[in-house]
């Protein structure tokens, strides 16, 4: 006989004595309100049939349950709640096995724990990666977990939110043994029911994970160990708020009874709900997700795209490289001379020396991937590759040089990408025959490393042609976002406008050490001083100088910056430039000489200096960065606000718990911001004018987020 089950995403059916209870929720078996009221049915209805002896519970499709519905958070909570429903699996009299396959994490995971035995195939993923999406496990993964792996195994999964193999499941106690079979939804089946079969002939019974005490046995030990982790991640988590709370569940898992704890947990769980950081995150997660949505990717295919060129050998043509042959491709890099081909192996064998010294990579498996790397001088060996990535020296002229040769040699069909970040693309596009074929893959330095890729299209380019740009983006493992041509695209232009906010705070009387640490107070690693001296200062002083040449009349000509570039300070790499790096020193300290130009500037154009409180040095970088970001969407050059977002979360250090600048924007309110911008232009109007999109939004009582869902 086999139970009835009125909700599809819950499926039952008998196999001899064994319930098997199947998630179907595709893609991912999210835990929705549908997904826990069919498990709860259903083992309600196991326990009431008396021909069942044991229940099983299998994921179909992908996986095993990746966790709560993120989409139902700071929605009204339907019942009943996940806690429940582990509750009432553990509390089972017949026992219960999870069988795992792919992702089971979160509170998929804290399902497998409330089960009584567990099983995984060898793809399995498990995890409590709650931490990231600002939460922490809320149906009782903080108190099952210690229990079966250790306190500090448990913790250290939890606050990384790492994602481990079967194997090391196995070894921490996470699951009871491993099987074999075909890593999918029947495999898992296969393995759970042979499981149940040998736990009936055995005459095994339900075993609770609250009972397990040996790995809790030391409390004293467990809770010392407890109060090193807590004064660590505080250190670490750099105002982060879930980190703490998962240590004080942990904690009240050892100190107190187990359905007391489990109160408390909830109670925590909510509080990190409520945050704003959790809204911040979640936004972030389903961002980067929703950049690759494009209208091209998914109006066209993709072309074939097994094989990439890559023309200059410096550090980003080395970087971008690496980037491809670490996705498995060949590469094909051209260079001028036999010399710079030789610096420009050098530079990609670099980085797999470095890996093999960290005992990362084998030597062996360096050899393999660089046996996919062929370096030329003659752009005749491009000739059969199905895309090819220019990384030269950033000038028009010299780029549509390379272009001229890549439409000699390059077959029809090509992909010719250009990788500047500022450069007009359909002016290089329109230099040669085939523009259709022409786009824009902005990388980021280092290039196998930043996540950023922007994806810029000009007019003339066909979609397959940016469809294949987001399919090489998913085969570097990067993050895509479509942009428009315009100077700088989304991040460089945006960033051109709040770092001259930052100048001219320093200009009106703020020091760059005061900016800094209010940048970094709201959550950036570094400042804007501290990037530009990493960078190098004399790249932004050829900036402002091509800037001048066009008078831009956004950009008030910053003249302290120019004071310490004609001195040579560039910063890190000549040992000074906002900060002093005595000795090769990678942490600057403040420069009492740069803090005398800075003034002796001020008085030179007549500035009354005033002084800054770090909450109005935020307001003004913020509300710059902002209003940019509302031009660009305005005009088309980001498809989205959440375009902008995951730029700035994935290539320019802007706390991912804020969500990036648009949803920031939207957290405090746009009312804000634009009030902001207009006290502002009250010194400024030329720098602070609105962008008419916030305007228009703040009259319409509109937020960023309703063009999001409006697209
Ligand atoms: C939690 O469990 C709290 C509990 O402790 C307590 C509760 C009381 N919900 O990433 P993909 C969507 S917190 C809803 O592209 P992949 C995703 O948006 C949760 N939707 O695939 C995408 O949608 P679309 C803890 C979700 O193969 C589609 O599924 N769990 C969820 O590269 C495919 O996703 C996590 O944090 C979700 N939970 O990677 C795990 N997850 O197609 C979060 C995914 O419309 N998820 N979607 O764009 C992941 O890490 C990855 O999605 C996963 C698959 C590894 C599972």
């Amino acid at each position: 006989m086999s139970v009835a089950d009125p909700l599809p995403v819950v499926q039952t059916a008998r196999e001899g004595r064994v319930l098997v209870v199947s998630i179907a929720n595709p893609p991912v078996n999210a835990l929705s309100a549908a997904v826990r009221q069919g498990l709860l049915a259903a083992v309600e209805a196991a326990e009431a049939d008396d021909a069942v002896a044991a229940v099983l519970l299998v994921g179909t499709g992908r996986g095993f349950i990746a966790g709560a519905d993120i989409r139902e958070f700071g929605k009204p909570p339907v019942s009943p709640s996940l806690p429940e429903v582990c509750n009432r699996i553990e509390a089972c009299t017949k026992p219960v096995v999870a069988a795992l396959h792919g992702p089971a994490l979160g509170g998929g995971l804290e399902i497998a724990l409330a089960a009584h035995y567990r099983v995984a195939l060898a793809d399995a993923r498990l995890g409590l990666p709650e931490v990231q999406l600002g939460l922490m496990p809320g149906s009782g993964g903080t108190l099952r977990a210690p229990r079966l792996m250790g306190v500090v195994p448990a913790v250290a999964l939890m606050l990384s939110g790492r994602h481990i193999g079967a194997k090391e499941a196995l070894a921490t106690g996470l699951v009871d043994r491993l099987a074999d079979g075909a890593a999918d939804g029947p495999g898992a089946r296969a393995a759970g029911l042979a499981y149940a079969g040998e736990l009936l002939a055995q005459g095994a019974g339900a075993r609770r994970t609250r009972d397990a005490q040996a790995a809790l046995a030391d409390t004293g030990a467990s809770l010392a160990a407890l109060e090193q982790l807590k004064a660590e991640t505080a250190k670490k988590s750099r105002g982060l708020f879930s980190p703490l709370k998962i240590i004080e569940a942990v904690r009240a898992g050892i100190e107190r009874p187990f359905d007391e704890a489990l109160k408390f947990e909830r109670e925590l769980f909510l509080q990190c709900i409520a945050s704003p950081q959790r809204a911040g995150l979640i936004h972030a997660f389903f961002a980067e997700r929703e950049v690759a949505k494009v209208p091209e990717a998914q109006a066209a295919q993709p072309r074939p795209l097994a094989s990439v060129g890559v023309v200059g050998g410096g550090t980003m043509g080395a970087g971008i490289a690496v980037a491809v042959l670490d996705a498995g491709l060949p590469v094909v890099m051209i260079e001028r001379d036999e010399a710079a081909i030789a610096r420009g192996r050098a530079n990609v064998e670099k980085v797999y020396d470095g890996l093999v010294k960290k005992g990362r990579l084998t030597p062996e498996a360096k050899a393999a991937v660089l046996a996919r790397f062929n370096g030329s001088t003659a752009y005749g060996a491009l000739a059969g590759v199905d895309l090819v990535i220019e990384a030269v020296f950033e000038d028009i002229e010299v780029k549509k040089a390379v272009f001229a040769e890549l439409d000699r040699v390059c077959k029809p069909g090509a992909v010719l990408a250009t990788n500047t970040s500022y450069l007009d693309i359909d002016a290089i596009a329109a230099s040669i025959a085939r523009p259709q074929d022409v786009i824009g893959l902005h990388f980021f330095s280092p290039a196998n490393i930043m996540k950023l890729l922007e994806i810029v299209v000009p007019a003339k380019v066909s979609a397959d042609v940016v469809a294949t740009a987001f399919e090489l983006a998913k085969k570097l493992k990067k993050v895509p976002v479509r942009a428009g041509v315009c100077d700088g695209f989304i991040g460089n232009r945006i960033l051109a406008v709040y770092r001259a906010a930052a100048d001219h705070l320093m200009e009106d009387g703020a020091s760059p050490y005061e900016i800094d640490a209010a940048v970094r107070e709201f959550g950036y690693p570094m400042g804007p001083f501290q990037v530009s001296d990493l960078a190098g200062g004399d790249i932004g002083w050829a900036t402002r100088k091509r800037k001048a040449a066009t008078r831009d009349t956004k950009a008030r000509y910053v003249q302290i910056a120019d004071r310490l570039c004609e001195r040579g300070w560039f910063g890190q790499k000549t040992g000074r430039g906002w900060y002093l790096y005595p000795e090769g020193a990678r942490t600057g300290t403040p420069d009492p000489e740069v803090l005398a130009i800075a003034a002796a500037e001020r008085q030179r154009v007549g500035i009354t200096p005033r002084a800054f409180t770090h909450e109005e040095i935020l307001r003004r970088y913020l509300a710059a960065m902002v209003n940019e970001g509302a031009r660009v969407v305005q005009e088309g050059i980001a498809l989205r606000p959440l375009d902008v977002d995951v730029v700035f979360l994935s290539g320019y250090g802007f706390p991912r718990h804020r969500g990036g600048p648009m949803k920031w924007a939207d957290t405090v309110g746009l009312e804000r911001i634009l009030a902001d911008i207009r006290e502002f232009a009250e010194q400024d109007p030329l720098f602070w004018q609105p962008a008419p999109l916030l305007v228009e939004l703040v009259a319409k009582g509109a937020n960023f987020d309703s063009l999001n869902r409006a697209a």
